[in-house]
């Protein structure tokens, strides 16, 4: 990478950048605070849990499509599972690959169809929770059983008996007994051994109310403006309990939510959690939490895969309830949950809010690479909420950068940087001594205030 010594006569120092490799992290963790929240590999249907004061993602593992529909088009594809943990929302370690689909006794070895999971403690064990292609037919649900949330797990030689489907999610509720959810509006009483059916318990016992058929699919719940349910994940609040799930209300799918008084129902429709995606990505899959007071709601698109809605990246956005108990409707940001350290690079990208600037893949031949800011004249600008500079002011600011021609940037959280920009056809690190103590909790705006056509990837306080 070109570097530039830029001398920054405003300020009285300039230094060439050092190469910045995310404070020497291990590579299986990963500092993002921001979304998607996984940035080394495709992480669908994010189950989030909290065990042990730290939140515990179980999604899905979409990998290169190798499975074809019946169409011919290519299809989900996903071999194995791999749970995250973070104590933060912004560091996240990769514990690895828990299930492999070769380890599954009863599923089909090559179906490449470890859809959507779920993993549940009870008595200090862990049950993971997993559909898969069964060696005789359709999807069935197995379980994998560990002592820690990061595993090793053990796979149980069967899959649950009486479950036919997909997406399993596990509600430990209030009343003493959890209860299984999976697939198009089943849901059932779980033994006490966490992997049998309660015997007492018919396999759709779900009081959905009388259940509607139509030309375009399975209408899950009377009265509910739904064509399909998959992804049921449920959950209890304050005296009520919530199934919340993804359906298809015109094309793609959205998430909506019913609530009930009764772990099994009859659960009544409310609303919409978030609605379509807006480019276009079918499915939506989701899980809700509360951490440290604070709920949260894990979701997915297809961010890192903007030609092919299968590969699909995990998001975080708040969550916040009416006073009624019912759900406020959440807007996917790009910014996501949680503080960013300022010595850390900072996506601009991952914006909070937005002003003329436009948003870019820095790589189409590898969306990984992320995304970058462009601002093509004077007055762009982003805003980045929540930048942590902590209680040492930095001494300099790095801003990777490409410039048809010389600009200036200024970049402002509470107190104002400038930074000349030299005309950089390749990316260049500019380095700029801080002219001003800035510390604490900041919101850092970058605008473009001379120049035009200006390029940033990231920016970081040392
Ligand atoms: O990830 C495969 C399937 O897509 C899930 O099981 C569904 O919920 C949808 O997200």
């Amino acid at each position: 990478m070109k570097k530039l010594l830029v001398i920054a006569a405003v300020f009285g120092l300039a230094a060439c950048a050092q190469p910045q490799d995310e404070n020497n992290l291990p590579e299986n963790v990963m500092v993002t605070g921001t979304n998607p929240i996984f940035n080394t590999q495709f992480a669908a249907d994010p189950t989030a849990r909290v065990f042990n004061g730290k939140v515990y993602v179980f999604p899905s593992h979409d990998i290169p499509s190798v499975v074809t529909h019946y169409d011919g088009s290519m299809w989900f594809c996903m071999e194995d599972y791999h749970v995250f943990s973070s104590e933060d929302l912004t560091t996240w370690t990769d514990h690895g690959m828990i299930v492999h689909q070769e380890d599954v006794p009863w599923g089909k070895p090559d179906a490449y169809s470890m859809w959507a999971p779920d993993c549940i403690e009870k008595d200090g064990k862990y049950y993971f929770y997993f559909p898969n292609a069964s060696k005789t037919g359709g999807f069935a649900v197995g379980v994998a059983v560990a002592d820690k949330p990061e595993g090793p797990y053990e796979i149980l030689p069967e899959p649950i008996a009486g479950i036919n489907g997909i997406d399993p999610c596990v509600l430990k509720a209030s009343d003493g007994n959890c209860y299984i959810f999976w697939g198009a509006g089943r849901c059932a009483k779980l033994a006490d051994n966490m992997i049998e059916l309660a015997e007492d318990n018919p396999v759709e016992v779900m009081k959905w109310g009388e259940r509607e058929f139509k030309n375009v699919g399975v209408n899950c719940l009377k009265g509910l403006p739904s064509r399909q349910a998959e992804g049921p994940f449920a959950f209890e609040y304050n005296g009520n309990y919530y199934l919340t799930y993804p359906y298809v209300r015109e094309d793609t799918e959205v998430i909506g939510y019913a609530m009930a008084k009764d772990p099994m129902g009859p659960y009544e429709y409310k609303g919409i959690i978030m609605a379509e995606h807006e480019n276009g990505c079918w499915t939506n899959h989701h899980s809700i939490i509360n951490y440290q007071g604070q709920w949260y709601f894990f979701y997915h698109r297809n961010d890192y895969s903007p030609d092919f809605d299968k590969s699909r990246s995990a998001r975080i956005e708040k969550l916040y309830f009416n006073e009624d108990g019912t759900i406020q409707e959440i807007f996917p940001t790009e910014r996501g949950v949680g503080p960013v350290k300022a010595t850390q690079k900072v996506h601009i990208d991952r914006y909070s809010t937005i002003d003329g600037a436009a948003i870019e893949y820095i790589n189409t031949d590898n969306y990984f690479e992320g995304w970058k800011t462009v601002f093509a004249e004077a007055g762009n600008n982003v805003t980045f909420n929540e930048l942590n500079f902590g209680k040492k002011a930095p001494k300099s600011v790095v801003v990777r950068v490409k410039a048809a021609q010389a600009a200036e940037l200024a970049l402002t959280a509470g107190q104002t940087v400038n930074v000349q920009v030299p005309a950089c056809a390749d990316w260049t690190e500019v380095e700029v001594a801080m002219p001003v103590k800035i510390k604490g909790m900041q919101n850092l705006n970058v605008r473009l205030v001379s120049g035009a056509d200006v390029e940033v990837d990231w920016v970081k306080f040392n």
